[in-house]
């Protein structure tokens, strides 16, 4: 290409990417809303729950709630005497009974309204695991699928003055055509697994908002407002008071409104954790948020955060509490799982397979770590289904809607170990990057694979998929399922993108803690001496790998996970924690802390 080619692709990309940002402001002009700034109230706490394995709910309408009229009335159903479920969290851990259950439970609970005249109410969901279906006073208010990212419903006019019946149906089990599909190295935890809250706003009421650092800038914010309601033209005020900032602008007929102002920002960083107060007010409504600025690019072969190379000290995590066996749902569980990434000393904390809860995301933000957030677009997916396409764009919108606005996320991640044979994985694959760019055209993107090659200590590195990814995202096991063919100081790249940044997603290998028989060279699989072996080795092979800008082990602590089934060593556990369950230090974790403080 030459350069007046470059320059017109250039200027052809430019004209590209701002039709589809505007396109994506106005066609989400359904009732949404994001919660994240707002007060909410809570429906937390204890819910009725139905366990319904024979799937008899739908059949019986659970719903409806009908009370036998008459003594010799039929039923065979009722929330009354219902066993009780706590809200948020899996079923599972909660029930000995449904430790292992796929399937069925209807949720109730009760709540007053008082909603007054010209106000609007939302019921959020930060979770429902896998498929829910929402009644409310017996009606049927909307269903949702996906088991790692929010929803909600209006209920304005449908919402009674005083008592209201609130029903959940949600089921857990596996689809073929599901985001994942039916296999997957993690716990199948069900059920209402995050917040539920109640949101009021005005009638018209600042649905949305993006305020972040726009691409390459360190000093100049560049989004948008939305409004949803009748009232679409308004003044717009954005304040920071600490930065004694005021910025005005007014909205259009479809109720957005463009950003942009400059400022003297004391920058977000691991090292930093800077966030501002931004109060966003309409004429109708006021939202108050926490946002830090910082600018997060690929630029050549490097990641730069504020303008600067970084290596991305990483580790991976699964949204699992470890020391209970349950998913994780509150500030509590994230600092539990997020103090020892720090401590590992990590900047950034990979959260696999699938989006974690928002209180992940904020506390990771707060603590100086930067957030790789997932799509469960993992390994076996159906790609040509034809609600397939549907299905991830709904996910990635239901992901980049909640956190666009935390400059601790970093990287939108949207697939991880797909294979080129799938079919139709590269074109649906390459329209959901340009989906994710066009939502959100600030973050680098990128897909993760474990389809290169390695022969001759040699590794081949060539899935097309990287031409949609800004880094190349490599999962790979040497020393553990695949053996090292020759010293690992020794490995040689053949890298079919040069220009792009490397980062190792996953490597690693598992230890049962407290398993150290035998000196650490004659370290037999299972103990932490080999454990200690194979990231002694890849470290060494780190040093080899061209525009390497970033490590993950996987993973920090060992996770349940039903495939693991070795009765010794396994026990249901994957065991390629740098941390048992219990929080015990493996050797592993020494080796990878000491490679992290060298760089
Ligand atoms: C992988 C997957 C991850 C697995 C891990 C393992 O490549 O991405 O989900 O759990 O390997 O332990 O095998």
């Amino acid at each position: 290409m030459n350069t007046y080619e470059k320059a017109a692709m250039g200027k052809w990309m430019l004209i590209a990417l701002f039709t589809m940002v505007s396109v994506e402001l106005v066609t989400a002009q359904t009732a949404m809303i994001n919660i994240q700034s707002r007060d909410r109230t809570s429906l937390n706490g204890e819910w009725k729950a139905l366990v319904d394995p024979a799937g008899r709910g739908e059949y019986l309408r659970v719903w409806l709630e009908k009370k036998p009229q008459k003594k010799t009335d039929f039923f065979e159903y009722s929330f009354e005497g219902a066993p009780v479920l706590k809200v948020p969290g899996d079923f599972n851990s909660q029930m000995p009974e449904l430790t292992y259950y796929e399937g069925t439970v209807w949720y109730k609970k009760q709540f007053t309204s008082s909603l007054q005249p010209g106000k609007r109410l939302f019921v959020y969901f930060g979770a429902v695991n896998y498929l829910a279906d929402v009644y409310l006073n017996g009606e049927k208010i909307g269903s949702h699928e996906g088991g790692f990212t929010p929803f909600q419903f209006e209920i304005t006019g449908k919402v009674r003055k005083g008592e209201n019946s609130l029903i959940v149906k949600a089921d857990n089990r596996r689809l073929k055509n599901g985001l994942p599909g039916t296999g997957y190295d993690w716990f199948n935890y069900g059920g209402i697994t995050r917040d539920v809250d109640l949101v009021e706003t005005s009638n018209t009421y600042i649905e949305d908002y993006f305020i972040q650092l726009k691409k390459s800038s360190l000093d100049t914010v560049r989004g948008w407002v939305r409004l949803n309601g009748p009232e679409t033209i308004q003044k717009i005020n954005i304040r920071i008071p600490e930065l004694n900032l005021a910025h005005s602008t007014k909205t259009d007929g479809k109720g957005i409104a463009r950003v942009e102002f400059s400022s003297d920002f004391d920058l977000w960083s691991p090292e930093n954790p800077k966030r501002y107060e931004v109060i966003v007010e309409s004429e109708t409504d006021t939202v108050t948020g926490q946002i830090g600025f910082r600018s997060i690019e690929v630029r050549g072969d490097e990641i730069l955060l504020n303008g600067q190379p970084v290596f991305l000290k990483a580790v991976n995590i699964h949204e699992e509490n470890p020391y209970e066996g349950k998913r994780t749902y509150s500030k509590e569980d994230a600092r539990q799982l997020l103090t020892p990434a720090k401590e590992l000393g990590c900047n950034l904390v990979r959260l696999v397979h699938y989006p974690h809860s928002e209180h992940m995301v904020k506390e990771a933000e707060k603590m100086g770590l930067m957030v790789w957030n997932e799509l469960p677009i993992y390994q076996h997916i159906q790609f040509s289904d034809s609600l397939m396409p549907q299905k991830m764009e709904n996910m990635l919108h239901e992901m980049v809607r909640r956190d666009r606005n935390r400059c601790g996320v970093v990287i939108w991640a949207l697939s991880n170990e797909t294979y080129p044979g799938t079919p139709g994985r590269n074109k649906a694959l390459a329209e959901l990057t340009r989906k994710c760019r066009a939502a959100d055209p600030t973050r680098p993107v990128t897909h993760v694979t474990n389809t290169q090659n390695y022969e001759n200590n040699t590794f081949g590195v060539k899935d097309s998929l990287y031409l949609h990814s800004d880094i190349v995202s490599i999962n790979e096991y040497i020393g553990w399922y695949i053996p090292w063919q020759g010293r690992p100081p020794d490995t040689r790249w053949n890298i079919a993108f040069p220009d792009k940044p490397v980062f190792i997603s996953e490597f690693g290998g598992e230890a049962l803690y407290g398993n150290n028989d035998g000196p650490a060279d004659e370290a037999a699989y299972w103990t932490e001496g080999y454990q200690e072996k194979i990231y002694t080795d890849q470290v060494k092979m780190f040093g080899t790998i061209p525009n390497l800008s970033g490590v993950c082990p996987w993973l920090l602590f060992d996770y349940r996970s039903l495939g693991r089934m070795h009765p010794v060593y396994q026990q249901g556990y994957n065991r390629k924690g740098l941390l048992s369950e219990n929080g015990d230090k493996k050797k592993a974790w020494y080796i990878m802390k000491k490679y992290f403080k060298s760089k």
